[in-house]
C-alpha cells in the first residue's frame, strides 16, 4: 500500500530493532540510503543495522566508516533503493515477503513490501531518504550529509543524467551546506581509476560490438572476465554505460554472465529509446533512460539476438 512520506517518517519513529536491506550488487544509492538512515537511526537511540546480498565495494566502504555494528532479531524491516523482488540477491531472498517498509525512486516498484513510499520524480532514493530524515528531525551530520550526497551524485552521474531535477541540486546544495564534502566524493568515485579498472575498460573497447548503423552497441561480459583480468567486481560497476559514451549510439547492451550462468541485461538508451519498456518484454524493468532484465538456460548469442530484435521493433515504432 502506498502511503505518504510524512507516514513512512512515522512508521520509523515508531519501530526499533530496525534492520535496513539494499540491493544485490549495491550502489552508491542504496548503500548511501542505508548507510544514512543507519546513522540517523542511531542517533535517535534506536537500535539499527544492514543487510545486503553482496558485500559494499571497496570505493563505498567510507559510507559505513565509524558505524556501530549492533546484534539483534529486527522488529522492522526497510529496504532502500530496491525496486523488485529480484533485486534482494540469493542471500536475502528469505526476506521478500517481510519487508514493512520500502522508500524507492523506481517508478517500476514492484509492491512486495506491506507500505511503501515510491517517488519516481527523484533522481535517487537517496533524495528520499534526505527528506525522510528530516521528516524525522534527524540532525543531518556531515557523515549523514557525505553518504546522501554520495547516492544523489552516483545515481545522477555526477549531475549530468536526464534524472536531474532543480531539486535535486537544491538538495545537493543543502548537503554541501550541512558538510558534504562534494569534490572529495565527486573526484573519488568518477576522477580516480584503478590499474585494475583500466584494464576493464581496454576490454571493453575491444570487445564492443556495433548494430543498426551504430545507433546500437553490445558489450558480452563473460563470468570469466574477473579472474581472466585479475580484477574485482566493483572494478566492472558502470560499464553497462561506457556504450553509450559512442557517438551516434542510442542503445548500449550489456550482458553479464553470472556465476551461476544467469545472463543480466543493462541496457542503457539515450531519448526517444526507452531502456525500461525494451527490458519489460523480458520480465525486467527500471527506468527510461536505464533498466535490467535477466534471462537463465540461454547462450550470449541466443540473448543478443533477442534483445536486438526488441530494440529493432522499438526504433521502427520511434521512426528510426
Ligand atoms: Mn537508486
Amino acid at each position: 500500500m502506498d502511503i505518504t512520506l510524512k507516514k513512512a517518517a512515522q512508521r520509523l519513529l515508531d519501530a526499533d530493532d530496525i534492520l535496513i536491506l539494499s540491493h544485490r550488487s549495491p550502489d552508491g544509492d542504496t548503500l548511501g540510503c542505508a548507510s544514512a538512515l543507519l546513522r540517523g537511526l542511531h542517533s535517535l537511540g534506536k537500535k539499527a543495522r544492514f543487510l545486503c546480498s553482496d558485500p559494499v565495494p571497496k570505493k563505498f566502504a567510507f559510507l559505513f566508516a565509524g558505524v556501530e555494528e549492533q546484534v539483534f532479531e529486527p522488529g522492522f524491516i526497510v529496504s532502500v533503493d530496491i525496486a523488485d523482488r529480484q533485486l534482494f540477491g540469493k542471500n536475502l531472498e528469505s526476506y521478500t515477503e517481510k519487508v514493512d517498509l520500502c522508500l524507492d525512486h523506481h517508478g517500476t516498484n514492484g509492491d512486495f513490501a506491506k507500505e511503501r513510499y515510491v517517488d519516481a520524480k527523484a533522481s535517487a532514493a537517496c533524495e528520499i531518504l534526505f527528506q525522510v530524515l528530516k521528516e524525522m528531525q534527524v540532525t543531518i551530520s556531515s557523515e549523514i550529509a557525505d553518504c546522501l550526497f554520495t547516492g544523489i551524485s552516483t545515481d545522477t552521474g555526477c549531475f549530468r543524467f536526464g534524472n536531474v531535477t532543480p531539486r535535486t541540486h537544491r538538495m545537493a546544495a543543502e548537503l554541501i551546506e550541512l558538510g558534504a564534502h562534494a569534490a572529495d566524493i565527486n573526484r573519488e568515485m568518477y576522477d580516480t581509476k584503478s590499474r585494475a579498472r583500466l584494464e576493464v575498460e581496454k576490454y571493453v573497447l575491444q570487445a564492443l560490438t556495433f548494430h543498426f548503423d551504430g545507433k546500437c552497441a553490445v558489450l558480452c561480459l563473460p563470468a570469466s572476465l574477473v579472474e581472466e583480468l585479475g580484477v574485482e567486481e566493483g572494478d566492472l560497476d558502470g560499464v553497462a554505460s561506457m556504450s553509450r559514451q559512442v557517438e551516434g549510439v542510442l542503445v548500449g547492451v550489456t550482458i553479464r554472465e553470472k556465476e551461476d550462468g544467469m545472463l543480466k541485461v543493462s541496457l542503457r538508451t539515450n531519448p526517444p529509446m526507452n531502456a525500461s519498456e525494451i527490458c519489460a518484454e523480458f520480465g525486467g524493468g527500471g527506468h527510461a533512460a536505464a533498466a535490467g532484465c535477466a534471462f537463465t538456460g540461454k547462450t550470449f548469442d541466443e540473448v543478443k539476438g533477442l534483445l536486438l530484435e526488441a530494440i529493432a521493433k522499438q526504433m521502427e515504432r520511434c521512426g528510426l
